[in-house]
Parts: structure tokens; sequence; C-alpha cells
């Protein structure tokens, strides 16, 4: 080798050092292979509620989808997840255990637009619904209010057809304005206890303040609606 005298205990390291290499090699292609399955599943989720949106808005005269947010959780945050539940660090558990690698959020602009494009994804017969959470019927003590779907749905690779799971979350306008807000307080690092409390107290006031809004500007359209339905 170029002359250099190598011993043993070089040998071995360097043999160690690149086995190492070869499967940090191999679990990074495979993770980039994964994240590559979850931007398609995305893919495949987003364009469902598009259609959705265009055959809605054809019929209706408006949409029942105001935006679309994507998001591909970051493998920082996977690596933490998995730590923080105590789960063993590999591909498998990745997709056996974290549900929320891939993210919908879907931001509609009444309460019931959320259940009637919550019933038509379900309906489709290659949606599997994994996990439902009402947080609209239920909300949270905090005040959080949201729909929430693990769905799993096929995606069409080379020579396979692949089940994934995407995350769903269904919320209006409002819902999606209070969350950020309280993402925000949640993530904020030390604050005195306090004002956290009286920020908290005011955000649950605010979430009871932003249900009652959705209650009344939806009956507002229920009654334009059906106004226009009989003139
Ligand atoms: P991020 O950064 O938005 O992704 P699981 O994921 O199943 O282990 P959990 O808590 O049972 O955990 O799931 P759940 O209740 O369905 O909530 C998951 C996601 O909903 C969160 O993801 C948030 O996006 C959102 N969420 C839930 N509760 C709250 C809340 O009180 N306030 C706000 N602002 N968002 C909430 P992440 O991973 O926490 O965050």
């Amino acid at each position: 080798m170029n002359g250099l005298i190598i011993d043993n205990t070089n040998i071995n390291q360097y043999t160690i050092t690149e086995n190492l290499i070869k499967t940090f090699r191999s679990n990074m292609y495979s993770m980039q292979l994964l994240m590559a399955q979850y931007r398609c599943a995305i893919m495949e989720i987003e364009t469902k509620f598009k259609v959705l949106n265009e055959q809605f808005s054809l019929q209706n005269d408006r949409n029942p989808i105001e935006t679309i947010k994507t998001r591909l959780k970051s493998p920082e945050s996977i690596v933490g997840k998995l730590e923080r539940k105590g789960l063993e660090f590999s591909i498998e558990s990745v997709e056996d255990n974290l549900f929320d690698v891939a993210g919908v959020r879907v931001i509609c602009p009444f309460v019931d637009d959320i259940y009637m494009l919550c019933k038509c994804l379900l309906s489709q017969d290659d949606v599997v619904l994994i996990r439902k959470k009402d947080y609209i019927k239920n909300p949270k003590q905090n005040g959080y209010r949201s729909l929430h779907l693990i769905v799993e749905v096929p995606i069409f690779l080379k020579n396979e057809k692949k089940p994934m799971k995407v995350e769903v979350q269904l919320r209006t306008i409002a819902m999606d304005f209070w969350a950020s807000l309280e993402h925000q307080l949640r993530y904020k690092k030390n604050l005195p206890e306090n004002l956290l409390e009286e920020l908290s107290f005011e955000l649950r006031e605010c979430a009871n303040i932003s249900a009652s809004l959705d209650y009344r500007m939806e009956v507002i359209k229920n009654k334009i609606a059906s106004d226009s339905a009989q003139s």
C-alpha cells in the first residue's frame, strides 16, 4: 500500500471504520428512500384534497379549503421523538411507531367543511383510517381544536405498492390562527411562571371566543345559502 507498513492494530481499526462507514451509508440511503416515500404519500393526500376542492368549488361556488400546508418531519425531530418515546433507532421503528412523519394540514373556512372533507377522504377506497382524534368535539384542556386523522394511503413505486401513514390535521382558519400562537407559547423557554399562567388563561378565553365565532359564521353562511337556494 504505497510503501506504507500497517501493523495489525491499524488494519483492524481500518476495517472497523470502513464497516461503520458502510453501515452509515446504507442507513442513510434507506432513510433518504423512506423520506422520499413519505414525500410521495404527502403528494397523494394533498392531491386528493385539491381534487375535492375543485369539485366542490364548481358545484357550490365556494372553496371548502382555504390552504393546504404540508410538512415532512426533520431527521432531528424523528430522532428526538424516538428518543423521547424510548423507541429503537431504526427505519422499521420509524415506520411502525411514528405516524406523523408525513403531515398534511388542511385549513377550511367552516367547521362543516372539515367534516365533509373528512367523510369524502375516508370514503375513498384506497384510504384506510388508522386513528381519529376529534379535538373539535372534545377540545383539549388548553383550548386546542382540530380534527386529527392518521390514514394509510398507497404509493405506487416501480415494482411495488406500499401503504404509507400520513397525519392529516383539519382546522378552520380561526383554529389555525389560535394554534399558531399557542405553539409559540409552548416553545417559549424561560417565561416567568406567572406570565405563562396568565397567557395560558388568555389563550383559553380566546379559544372559546374563536369557537363561538366559527359557530356564528357558519350559521350566517348557512342562512345565506338557504336563502339563495329559495330565490
Ligand atoms: P408539530 O411540530 O406541529 O409536528 P403522537 O404524535 O401520536 O405521539 P399525540 O400528542 O397523541 O402524539 O398526537 P396528537 O394529539 O394527534 O397531536 C399531534 C400534533 O397535533 C402536534 O404535533 C401538533 O401539531 C398538534 N397539536 C396537538 N395538540 C396541540 C396543542 O395543544 N397546541 C398546538 N398548537 N398544537 C397541538 P407536534 O409533534 O407536537 O408538533
